[in-house]
């Protein structure tokens, strides 16, 4: 049952001190130090018992306004006691978004697997960068271990790769652009733009992730040099296109290097056909990129890794975020070369006073010359430790009942064609369908009638967040106007789960 935020009460004792009363300011104050952690981790205990229990709403929703006058948000001028700190941490937790809720349809990163989250606790009391070996040693090992199995999950061929945890998809699919520009143009570290005679020119599908666009903005191409390939109706890179567009950028005197592939688009869940894309890119010198920052889980799956992964092992780079269908907690995101030594050249300053030549051990534990930040968070430790409790098998399990669910939603909405219209057969976890209320039932299915059913959509989105019972994501794309995209990537959801989902979503919009 929800806590009432002011039950967390430290002992009298305690609940005045301030934070120089505990750890590190008075040695002798481990007893006061322990009870306000303790209490702190009885906050999160109760947050993780909220999560998972079904009654419990997902969401309080308040608008800005209403919320910041709920909510104690100054920074004082004289800090406050530690009994107020304990509540502060009760507050924010019940106003936030259970992200992990069983009816949390909303996003990519959906569910709160408890192994990993036990491994950011550790994460953040460890607190240290990873930037060195000398300051995490065991991270830095662990970081080895699993990208090198990620890799030889990738293909054999990629054993002897490179690999970075980064911050987010977006910065990896920038570091895979960063490579390629660099081993097509490697003076471009030390000479600049002026080493590069010609208009570089880079494609990705009209569906894939805005992250590859912003890679031709960020980094001086211009985004009108990001030629955006046509997707089939499933939304699938159309090769043909992509290499009538190569042909034609070609004939205008520009230089065509890179190919970002979308192995499970953000919207549709889509795979673009790696093979016959990795040909053109042979064809005519490209380097392929695989952004499988959504889809990359799959490849656990024996049973579920092919079609849609076909060709993955020819791929120059590749993007998989483990905080997707992995459930890794935020963030941890992956990305890989096929190539190793490209990161290093590429990326390495050799600051004198955190890269020394001269350590007592082998300074190639020392990844963070490979990444162009300097501080970089362990993002590896909640992922090493949830793949120790799991192991390949525990994930391709993951995996293939995320599936299993999907294909079990999308039978749901086939047997009620009056209430739900699905939009296509989804190749991953994400459905899109629209919601039909009642008054449009026997209108016959129209683009006036698709028009009218993506209105509703944000009505009946703010509903499911007034009411807390239940949230699940909408958009328009390319082809048609607001549509519902469920995504089935939490570990807690069921059958059950999804037969509330579409009975709430007709409770809350039938009068619409
Ligand atoms: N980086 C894509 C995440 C988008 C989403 O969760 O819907």
């Amino acid at each position: 049952m929800a806590q009432n935020t002011s039950n967390y009460k430290l002992s009298a004792a305690a609940g005045n001190l301030r934070y120089n009363d505990i750890l590190p300011y008075k040695v002798e104050s481990g007893g006061v130090t322990r009870e306000f952690l303790q209490k702190v981790i009885d906050v999160l205990l109760d947050f993780v018992n909220d999560t998972n229990d079904r009654n419990e709403k997902i969401l309080d929703f308040h608008h800005p306004e209403e919320m910041q006058k709920l909510l104690d948000l100054q920074v004082p001028n004289e800090g406050v006691s530690l009994q107020q700190l304990v509540h502060d941490c009760a507050t924010t937790l019940k106003y936030q978004v259970k992200t992990g809720h069983p009816r949390f349809f909303n996003q990519l990163s959906c569910g709160l697997d408890l192994v990993s989250m036990a491994g950011e606790w550790l994460t953040a009391t460890a607190n240290t960068n990873m930037f060195t070996y000398e300051i995490a040693p065991v991270f830095i090992l662990m970081e080895n271990v699993v990208m090198t199995h990620m890799r030889e999950i990738i293909g054999k061929n990629w054993v002897n790769g490179d690999s970075i945890l980064a911050p987010g998809g977006s910065i990896s699919n920038l570091y895979a652009f960063l490579a390629a520009r660099h081993k097509m143009f490697p003076n471009y570290k030390e000479k600049g733009i002026a080493t590069i005679q010609g208009q570089l020119v880079m494609f990705t599908s009209d569906q894939s992730h805005y992250s590859v666009k912003s890679c031709a903005s960020v980094c001086g191409l211009g985004t009108d040099n990001c030629v955006m390939v046509a997707s089939d109706e499933q939304g699938r890179m159309i090769p043909s296109e992509l290499e009538r567009l190569v042909v034609e950028r070609k004939n205008r005197g520009h230089i065509p290097f890179f190919v970002a592939v979308t192995a499970g688009t953000t919207v549709l869940g889509a795979f673009d056909p790696i093979n016959e894309i990795a040909d053109i890119c042979e064809k005519y010198g490209m380097w392929l990129h695989v952004d499988a920052a959504w889809g990359g889980g799959l490849l656990l799956s024996k049973k579920n890794r092919n079609p849609r992964l076909l060709g993955v092992e020819r791929a120059d780079s590749v993007t998989w975020n483990p905080h997707k269908l992995m459930g890794a907690l935020l963030q941890c995101s992956t990305i890989h070369f096929k190539e190793d030594g490209l990161l290093m050249s590429c990326n390495q300053m050799s600051a004198d006073y955190l890269f020394m030549q001269d350590k007592l051990y082998d300074i190639k534990y020392d990844t963070g010359d490979k990444v162009i930040q300097c501080g970089r968070h362990n993002d590896i430790f909640k992922l090493w430790l949830q793949w120790r409790a799991k192991g390949d098998h525990g994930f391709e399990e993951h995996m293939d009942r995320l599936l299993e669910l999907t294909d079990f939603m999308v039978k749901r909405i086939r047997d009620q064609p009056d209430k739900f219209y699905l939009i296509l057969e989804p190749e991953l976890v994400n459905v899109s369908f629209w919601y039909i209320p009642t008054r449009l039932r026997r209108m016959p299915h129209s683009p006036s009638r698709e028009q009218e059913l993506g209105k509703m959509c944000p009505i009946l989105k703010a509903r499911m967040m007034q009411t807390g019972t239940l949230m699940v994501g909408y958009q328009p794309d390319d082809r048609r106007p607001n549509f519902f995209r469920n995504i089935i990537s939490s570990a807690a959801v069921t059958e059950k789960d999804i037969d509330f989902l579409l009975n709430e979503m007709d409770r809350l919009g039938h009068d619409l």
